[in-house]
């Protein structure tokens, strides 16, 4: 990565070094967007686990090649979530947020559910965080064919039930409590009467939402982004 100015200090006019900061310069840059469930669900865990950080919000709406030139160099896939630490920038929010449990040492689960949470995690990327948000964004801003929209909203209803049935029996997604599964699975679905469902339509949903409302330091997305 060609961009780092967010570690450097400006030298003053006069050419002498800038002075020593009292506090270093957070090494962890993410860049996210408004309305990003995939970009809340990083911001989300290091606002929980109070990894110092600092966030860089990316208008989606201007096309790729005209959003910020570091955002760019660091995007491998032109997306939000980033994250940016030193010369490593990191893409892929599951992905993320592996790394994320592994170097804060929280919202990993237990060693033997491991598995089990990389599962879920490639669940979500297929159906719930695929679901739920194209379904959403049909919605609010680009209606689509009366086909499509029956195709999203079938998937949608599917990925939830299949939620609300698991839910039903464990409080949260591994019996060990929360983990980054259950923020990834969760992220869009705090928009959910954003895609057309009521919020008590899949009740389990509704109360694994409220548990996790109840975590030190939950942010509405609305506000995390
Ligand atoms: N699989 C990716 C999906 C990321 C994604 O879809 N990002 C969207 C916003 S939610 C984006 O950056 N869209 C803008 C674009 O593609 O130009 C992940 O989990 O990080």
């Amino acid at each position: 990565m060609a961009d780092k100015p967010h570690m450097t200090a400006p030298n003053d006019p006069a050419g002498l070094p800038a002075p020593r900061r009292e506090t270093p310069v957070s090494p962890l840059l993410l860049y996210g967007a408004v309305d990003s469930g995939h970009s809340y669900k990083v911001r989300l865990l290091l606002l929980l686990t109070r990894t110092p950080h600092r966030y860089q919000r990316i208008a989606l709406d201007l096309p790729r090649a005209d959003r910020p030139a570091a955002f760019v160099a660091a995007s491998r896939y032109g997306e939000v979530p980033v994250l940016v630490e030193g010369d490593v920038a990191r893409c892929q929010s599951n992905a993320i947020l592996l790394h994320l449990a592994q170097r804060t040492g929280a919202f990993g689960g237990l060693p033997a559910e491991h598995g089990a949470i990389v599962q879920w995690l490639f669940w979500e990327a297929n159906r719930v965080g695929f679901s739920v948000p194209n379904l959403r964004f049909a919605r609010r801003w680009a209606p689509q064919p009366a086909q499509v929209m029956a195709y999203l909203r079938d998937r949608a209803e599917a990925d939830l039930q299949a939620l609300d049935a698991t839910l039903a029996r464990n409080e949260f997604l591994l019996p060990s409590g929360p983990t980054i599964a259950d923020l990834a699975c969760s992220a869009y679905l705090f928009w959910l009467d954003q895609a057309g469902f009521a919020p008590t339509a899949y009740p389990e949903v509704a109360r694994w939402l409220n548990a996790l409302r109840a975590l030190p330091g939950w942010t509405h997305p609305d506000a995390a982004l």
